[in-house]
């Protein structure tokens, strides 16, 4: 069976708990704490390097860091239920809004990058909470206008891009999962919350929410 080394705040081990049930696809959650200085994140080092969740042990000597790298071997390992689908120009789309969570927004908040500012840096928490606002921000005004055009242009529909759920909404529901947990104020993306609540209607996106986790505390 396959192991995801998660934890339920990583917004990376997020996307990858929602593409797995999505699929139907069966794993055990392997608790990795995100606490570097915790002995168990040491050992975690042998298992990947970088010391960052989440990791997915796919098979007999194959462990696959970095969310993307895992969603893409998800998606050609367990091609039954896409998450890339339709013609050439949709799929462009649904991974080039997937970026804008993966690459332009995830990594400025992380948590290392927050620690990083404290400790290192001296930033006080006000201003802390200015940078990773603004970066929630700077993501979901381009992200509301892509769908909301999208929308606009298309028949109605629930999720990002179509009827189904796609890689966009994937990395787009820990984000806005993440936003909710720090209270950030998201009055200005009705399009972005009104797909947020059709994937939470769906049970693979509730089995992956944070706050359904055996490490939720
Ligand atoms: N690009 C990586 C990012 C992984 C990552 O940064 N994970 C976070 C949790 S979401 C983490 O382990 N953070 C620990 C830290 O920043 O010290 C991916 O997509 O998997």
């Amino acid at each position: 069976m396959l192991q995801l080394f998660t934890h339920h705040r990583s917004v990376s081990a997020h996307r990858v708990r929602i593409a797995l049930n999505y699929k139907g696809v069966s794993y055990k959650s392997i608790l990795t704490d995100l606490d570097h200085a915790r002995g168990d994140r040491l050992s975690y080092l042998n298992v990947n390097p970088q010391g960052l969740i989440p990791a997915l042990w796919a098979e007999n000597d194959l462990v696959i860091s970095q969310s993307s790298a895992i969603l893409e071997y998800l998606e050609e390992r367990y091609p039954e239920r896409p998450l890339i689908q339709g013609d050439i120009a949709e799929r462009a789309r649904i991974r080039s809004f997937a970026q804008i969570a993966i690459a332009d927004t995830h990594p400025l908040n992380n948590l290392r990058v927050l620690r990083y500012l404290r400790d290192a840096m001296g930033v006080p928490y006000d201003k802390r909470r200015e940078w990773f606002e603004h970066w929630i921000h700077k993501a979901f005004g381009p992200m509301e206008s892509i769908l909301a055009g999208h929308a606009r242009e298309h028949d109605a529909h629930s999720y990002c891009f179509g009827e189904r759920p796609s890689l966009a909404d994937v990395c787009l529901v820990p984000q806005v999962s993440l936003a909710e947990r720090y209270q950030v104020d998201l009055s200005d993306y009705p399009t972005i919350r009104r797909v947020y609540r059709a994937c939470m209607t769906m049970a693979a996106f509730q089995a992956a929410d944070p706050d359904t986790q055996p490490d939720t505390r």
